[in-house]
């Protein structure tokens, strides 16, 4: 847990930095009492490249005079010229390691956001008596019993949904929750409440998944708007009415 700590502050840290750069603030130090580590400053650029070399010499100086013809010796070489103009610089140093600046900040804030929000969906799962995960989804159950109504209503004051497998891996997650809880049948959210034979989600989308047992769904008596799961995991439509085992989804 010390470690955990050490994480979560160097974390807090981290950010606190993250929002200096923001406010354009002078970054402090920062440390961590346990663990005594300071906070990089930000990667400087790269160093520039070194100068280059110098050039060669330059051309030969001003042309002398040509000697009379036929006359004295040739005369003696003119002076050297002026050097050459210097090589052009050397290439830029390479970059150096990313700084916390603005990008990083904002990359930060958001990773932040993502972490909280999935925190609060943690913590409510946490509330239940069972829950089990499966991909992002959280299928969770105080293994209550109630009627599709009263069903809906508690998954909605728990900020969450009466559960509806959306894909065959949901629907085993669910299935073996189902026989954790021993019940017959746990409530789906899909009903044909609306239009008959129609099934649809609780925001009245068409359903990209179904596992409808063989000659399901039949309207039974002309009374089954609601849809159940059987303990081998087809679904069939019952009456709303009926009380079942209740699983939300988060
Ligand atoms: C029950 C009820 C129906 C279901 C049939 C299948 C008799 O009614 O569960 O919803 O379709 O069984 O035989
Ligand atoms: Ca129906
Ligand atoms: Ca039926």
């Amino acid at each position: 847990s010390n470690i955990i700590m050490r994480s979560l502050c160097h974390d807090l840290l981290l950010f606190q930095f993250a929002l200096q750069m923001l406010d354009g603030a002078e970054p402090q130090n920062l440390n961590c009492p346990t663990y005594g580590g300071v906070l990089g400053t930000p990667g400087h650029n790269g160093l520039p490249g070194r100068d280059g070399r110098d050039g060669k010499d330059g051309a030969i100086g001003p042309k002398v005079e040509k000697g009379e013809s036929g006359v004295g010796a040739q005369g003696p070489p003119g002076k050297i010229g002026p050097p050459g103009v210097a090589a052009p610089k050397g290439d830029k140093g390479n970059p150096g390691t990313p700084g916390t600046g603005v990008q990083s900040a904002l990359q930060l804030k958001s990773d932040v956001k993502y972490l909280t929000d999935r925190l609060t969906i943690v913590e409510k799962v946490l509330g239940f008596r069972m829950f089990r995960k499966v991909g992002q989804k959280y299928y969770v159950s105080d293994g209550l019993v109630k009627n599709f109504e009263k069903a809906q209503k508690f998954c909605s004051d728990a900020g969450a949904k009466i559960v509806l497998p959306r894909s065959e891996d949901e629907n085993n997650v669910l299935t073996s929750m189902q026989a954790a809880l021993e019940s017959t049948y746990v409530y789906v959210g899909a009903t044909d409440r609306k239009k008959e034979g129609h099934f649809v989600d609780m925001s009245d989308q068409p359903l990209i998944f179904t596992n409808w047992k063989e000659k399901e769904p039949n309207d039974y008596n002309g009374a089954e708007d609601c849809t159940a799961i059987y303990k081998s995991g087809v679904w069939n439509d019952i009456n709303c009415n009926s009380d079942w085992h209740v699983v939300c989804e988060l």
